[in-house]
């Protein structure tokens, strides 16, 4: 008999937390205690009742045999992974005390290091915001994701606002441009394939053959790094044709001569040059671009982990508004949606910012955490880092440079807390560690990235062993430490009542969802956020986009890629999400091992052939996994998808090994996908 079917099982409304623009609605059937089953909401538009196959995954990961369970403190070397059980009274005593006694030098030594493990507003950064606003902490700076693409978007459009996903059904014309949207936005994927049915042409920008690829009808294989040089190039096509619409342009766009006159030097033939692609796949690109409408660009930040990120996306998402694409629901651009959510939450009211009672402590890049932890402290950087408070993220597998990451990590002086639900590389490195709720566990409500609806997740089983939610951690944490404000007694009841603003609580409750009122077309009529109101090509202390080379690469490097000719890049495999449900067995299964994905003419000469282990390295360190000779990987550039657990992998490292910490133009993020290699036969392995 299916389980489920017993008279005995009810369903819970929840949300997908995950890094993801699809911000699904789950329905969660849970029976004696425990989820049985995991499905997405038939009624909320956005999921359609489908999910992605990791989150259908999501009751084997919440009731995993390797769940922590009880809070621990170290026996072992740090990163060993040696662990004792002890109480919460032991750990969160052990926590405070040296949390005081650091403080009582200088409390920014004390490094919170937080993302997106789960992106509600309760779980992601409430009370944890409030303790370590109340400490004086350090602050973090969030860029390790999309703060390059972020900025580019806020300087050109005034915030992250775009097209609403829905419409795209209805495009005639759809760049996926830096997205591999099977993988990584499903439900954008979803809509896409309805519009290709109706007769819409989908182009693919990637330097990766993805499956998403394979789906367009056109697949421009670029090198990395050099969107802004076929932007410009586009530009420079629009213009010559007259394929430019005039009058939204003299209406909605400020700065439109200067653009022009930076597009002028930059023909087919030189950005085909530049990108490795033929001069007359950007001009039928162009062609197409300039003369369909409805066009909608579905940018993702695959495209902005590069030196010149931020000047890529200000030029990509210009481009809607030469052709005046943004006159139609179905045209325009979406990058992210975050921003149409903003004036609905109460951020303020959740993170307490006046508990900094007017300090203003130094802020660190957790895109550089390796040099961080690693610097004597002194000078501009203020005082060595010496306690760092982990949660909802897992440093040590998904930041660059790793061997400097682990370096600091590995630090006996440095104390290091983690918050986790499992025994992450990260958790492998603390002093304590604190055991955490997964989302079947506690209550939360979100708001989506890719879409503008806002979500409540309210819990479906009580919290595994002695698990509580971050916000019970830090609340508890908060009265060890003597934090007396009122604050640090609210409940997450009373969070939630104080996290969003005209959204009617007790309707999304009941229905689990609720749409932001929002225009259907939002730019129809120009109205961007800019201080003009219109998209702005010349912003204010960046002035005017242009093509910004790789830090990496032939032009800007010469020697470095004499030594290592490949261009890696190492966008996230399929079925995990970044290094989440590497432990999950029926995940990883599918995923098999670290690969590298290699072209036929670059294994060659090397004499690589599929399923060689092969060393793939530069001067900052040295990857093992598995080859794949495959035309998926374009000549010139290598694959590593990731982000596997560097426990997991071959020889205890994954291709952050190799990444950089050198930042973007625009947001200080990091350069991913801006990292020269080579690869070689690994001949230990071989013999
Ligand atoms: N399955 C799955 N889904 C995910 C994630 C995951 O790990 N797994 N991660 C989530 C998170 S945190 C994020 S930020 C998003 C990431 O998803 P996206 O924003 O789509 O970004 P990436 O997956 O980094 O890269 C997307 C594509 O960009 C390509 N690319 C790499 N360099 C360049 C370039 O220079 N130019 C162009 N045009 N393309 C380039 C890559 O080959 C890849 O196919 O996805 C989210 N969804
Ligand atoms: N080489 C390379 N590196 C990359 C990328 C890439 O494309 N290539 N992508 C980058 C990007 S886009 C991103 S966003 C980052 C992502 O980096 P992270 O934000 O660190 O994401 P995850 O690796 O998914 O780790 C999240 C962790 O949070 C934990 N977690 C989840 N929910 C909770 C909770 O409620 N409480 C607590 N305490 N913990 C929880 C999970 O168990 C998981 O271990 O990685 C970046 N690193
Ligand atoms: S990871 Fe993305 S696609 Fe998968 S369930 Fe979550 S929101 Fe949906
Ligand atoms: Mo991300």
């Amino acid at each position: 008999m299916d389980a489920t079917a017993s008279p005995a099982a009810r369903t819970v409304r929840g949300a997908c937390p995950h890094d993801c623009p699809d911000t699904c609605a789950l329905v969660v059937t849970v029976q004696g205690g425990r989820a049985v089953r995991v499905q997405g909401a038939a009624d909320h538009p956005p999921t359609g009742g489908v999910l992605c196959t990791k989150v259908s995954r999501y009751a084997e990961r919440t009731h995993h045999p390797d769940r922590l369970l009880h809070p621990m403190k170290r026996v072992g070397r740090k990163g060993e992974g040696r662990f004792a059980r002890i109480s919460w009274d032991e750990a969160l005593d052990t926590v405070a005390a040296r949390l005081k006694a650091i403080a009582a030098r200088d409390a920014q030594a004390v490094v919170p290091y937080s993302y997106a493990g789960t992106m509600g507003l309760l779980q992601g950064e409430s009370m944890a915001a409030r303790f370590f606003h109340r400490l004086g902490a350090s602050r973090l700076e969030r860029t390790i994701c999309a703060s390059a693409g972020g900025e580019a978007l806020a300087a050109t459009y005034g915030g992250k606002i775009g097209m609403h996903l829905r419409f795209f059904a209805q495009s005639k014309l759809i760049l996926i441009w830096g997205s591999h949207s099977i993988a990584s936005n499903l439900h954008f994927w979803t809509l896409a394939q309805q519009a290709k049915r109706a007769g819409a042409k989908l182009w693919c920008i990637d330097p990766r053959r993805t499956e998403t690829a394979d789906k367009c009808h056109r697949h421009l294989a670029l090198r990395p790094g050099t969107d802004g040089a076929l932007a410009l190039a586009l530009v420079h096509e629009l213009i010559a044709h007259g394929w430019i619409d005039r009058d939204y342009v003299d209406r909605h766009v400020d700065g439109f001569d200067k653009l022009a006159e930076r597009a002028r030097p930059w023909p087919a033939e030189r950005a085909a040059a530049v990108c490795g692609v033929p001069a007359d796949d950007i001009r039928e690109l162009a062609r197409d671009y300039g003369t369909t409408q409805p066009a909608a660009i579905r940018l993702n930040y695959g495209m902005q982990r590069v030196a010149g990120g931020g000047n890529a996306v200000r030029l990509v998402a210009l481009l809607p508004c030469l052709v005046g694409a943004w006159r139609h629901a179905a045209g325009g651009l979406l990058l992210s949606s975050s921003g149409w959510a903003a004036p609905f939450r109460d951020d303020a009211a959740l993170q307490r910012p006046e508990l900094l009672t007017g300090r203003r402590p130094r802020t660190v890049n957790m895109s550089t955490i390796g040099d961080a932890l690693l610097h004597p402290g002194g000078g501009a950087f203020g005082p060595r880092i010496d306690a760092l408070v982990v949660y909802n993220s897992n440093p040590v597998a998904v930041a660059p440079e790793s061997r400097k990451v682990v370096a600091g990590f590995a630090r006996e002086d440095l104390f290091t807390v983690v918050l986790e639900q499992f025994p992450t590389d990260t958790a492998d490195h603390a002093d304590i560690v604190l055991p955490a709720t997964t989302q079947l566990e506690h209550l939360d409500v979100h708001t989506s990235y890719g879409h503008t609806d806002v979500l409540i997740n309210e819990p479906a089983i009580a919290p595994l062993g002695e698990a509580k939610p971050n916000t019970q951690i830090f609340r508890e944490l908060a009265a060890r430490m003597g934090f007396t404000e009122p604050c640090f007694a609210d409940d997450d009841e009373a969070l939630l009542r104080q996290a969003l603003k005209g959204i009617d609580l007790d309707a999304l409750r009941a229905r689990g969802w609720a749409s932001l009122p929002l225009p259907d077309a939002p730019f129809a009529d120009g109205g961007f956020r800019t201080p003009s109101g219109k998209a702005v090509v010349d912003a204010p202390g960046l002035g005017v986009p242009d093509f910004v080379p790789n830090h990496e690469c032939v032009q800007t490097a010469p020697a470095l890629a004499a030594r290592y000719p490949l261009a890696m890049i190492s966008p996230p495999a399929r079925h995990f999400l970044n290094s989440t449900f590497v432990n999950v067995a029926s995940l990883r299964a599918i995923e098999g091992e670290p690969l590298l994905e290699i072209h036929p003419d670059d294994a060659a000469p090397r004499g690589i052939a599929s399923g060689a282990v092969v060393r793939v390295f530069n001067d900052r360190g040295t990857h093992r996994c598995r080859a794949e000779v495959t035309t998926r990987a374009r000549p010139g550039v290598v694959v590593g998808l990731g982000i596997w657990w560097r426990k997991l992998g071959l020889d205890g490292t994954n291709v952050n090994e190799l990444t950089s910490q050198r930042l973007t133009d625009l947001g200080r993020a990091p350069t991913f996908y801006d990292c020269l290699v080579e690869v070689a036969v690994d001949t230990a392995a071989a013999a």
